[in-house]
């Protein structure tokens, strides 16, 4: 079926028809942040907001792109001139994606795309990897590219990687290319292993509550980079290949080796997150949902104080939720802003919902659950 008025959208951009519409979901992290570079382990969920494309091929060499939330215009690229660093704003994010799957040795050649989205940017909900897997989802299926779903969220990351120079690790383009509804996704990031775990809130008489701080965040700067690359020297120095290999049981042995407090704080938020992500997987899977709500806490004193990617605004809504009367509440993505996801009951959702509002006025929370992933829509 197809959407009128953003096949006009199209049409009003690039004046013909477009061949065909994707989208792709924002996601929320339940638990697990951080540790994808570190090759653990993670458990997002796909939320129902989503960025679209409405696409027509062209065989000129030309990419050009559009968005209904730009007053850039149609920007337009030459397929030969792309290259890392070559591109600004927005665009970067679709343009890494063809360059990356053109030096892959795909056969995708150019493109008209239109898009808009109701994926909140900059909202710690990954705006920019549902731009990037409906840019890729949308290509590959138009040129008859076969690539897994998996292997679609890797090239992505890479294009990010590569091209924008953000140095992400892969669970946002996973969580948006392979969630389903009524599932989070528990990903082990090194084997790239995946399981689709039930969870679904209101079942349970549960909500789920995002409540973006509007602080924005950005990965391309260096705190994220710095996090990461303190992350990979504690690693080297303990001799292992990433800080997933530090089991829980040698913690205190492997803080009693690192040289710094810094290294010692990364390597704990780490090494117990990890640790949660098990123990919220092993409560969901038994029907016990209420009880993984001081995990969720836990995670953010964790992400606060030994990881220090917080920031005042997550911690107030934290305090907040908490106070009037929430299970568990955490900050949710890379940090430094963007949202905080709260579990309650049904019954006080509504007081949550207000006291967060009252302790920072510009956070208005949603309820939200599992969603469906990446899809072509017409
Ligand atoms: C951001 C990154 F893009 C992810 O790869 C992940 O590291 C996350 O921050 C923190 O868990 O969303």
């Amino acid at each position: 079926m197809t959407d009128t008025a953003f096949e006009i959208a199209f049409k009003n951009a690039y004046g013909r028809a477009p061949e065909g519409a994707w989208a792709a979901p924002g996601r929320v992290n339940l638990i697990g942040e951080h540790t994808d570079y570190n090759d653990g382990f993670v458990l997002p969920f796909a939320i129902p907001q989503t960025t679209r494309a409405a696409v027509a091929r062209r065989d000129d060499g030309l990419l050009r792109l559009h968005s209904a939330a730009m007053e850039d215009g149609v920007v337009e690229l030459r397929i030969a001139d792309l290259a890392p660093g070559a591109t600004e704003g927005w665009a970067r994010y679709p343009a890494a994606v063809l360059w990356t799957l053109r030096e892959a040795g795909h056969d995708v050649g150019g493109a008209d795309l239109h898009f808009d989205s109701t994926v909140p940017v900059g909202g710690g909900l990954s705006s920019s990897a549902a731009l990037q897997v409906v840019t890729a989802l949308a290509l590959t299926e138009l040129y008859g590219v076969e690539l897994s779903r998996q292997d679609m969220a890797v090239l992505c990351q890479r294009s990010e990687n590569r091209y924008v120079g953000a140095p992400v690790g892969v669970m946002d383009q996973t969580a948006s290319a392979c969630c389903t509804a009524g599932h989070a996704l528990h990903l082990d990031v090194r084997a790239l292993a995946q399981r689709q775990v039930p969870f679904d809130p209101e079942a349970e008489g549960l909500v789920l509550l995002v409540a973006d701080t509007h602080v924005k965040h950005a990965h391309a700067d260096g705190a994220y980079g710095e996090r990461r690359a303190g992350c990979e020297r504690a690693a080297e120095l303990l001799g292992v290949p990433a800080l997933r290999d530090i089991a829980p049981a040698d913690l205190d042995a492997a803080l009693a080796a690192l040289p710094d407090d810094t290294l010692r704080r990364l390597t704990r938020h780490v090494v117990t997150e990890d640790q949660r992500v098990q123990d919220v997987i092993e409560l969901l899977d038994a029907g016990r949902t209420a009880e993984i709500g001081p995990l969720l806490t836990a995670g953010h004193a964790s992400l606060r104080d030994d990881f220090q990617v917080s920031c005042t605004e997550l911690d107030v809504v934290v305090e907040a939720a908490l106070a009037a009367g929430a299970l568990g509440a955490r900050m949710t993505g890379g940090g430094f802003g963007g949202s905080v996801i709260v579990l309650t009951t049904a019954p006080t959702a509504p007081d949550v919902a207000q006291a967060i509002t009252r302790a920072l006025p510009q956070a208005v929370p949603f309820s939200t659950a599992p969603a469906e992933g990446a899809h072509r829509l017409w």
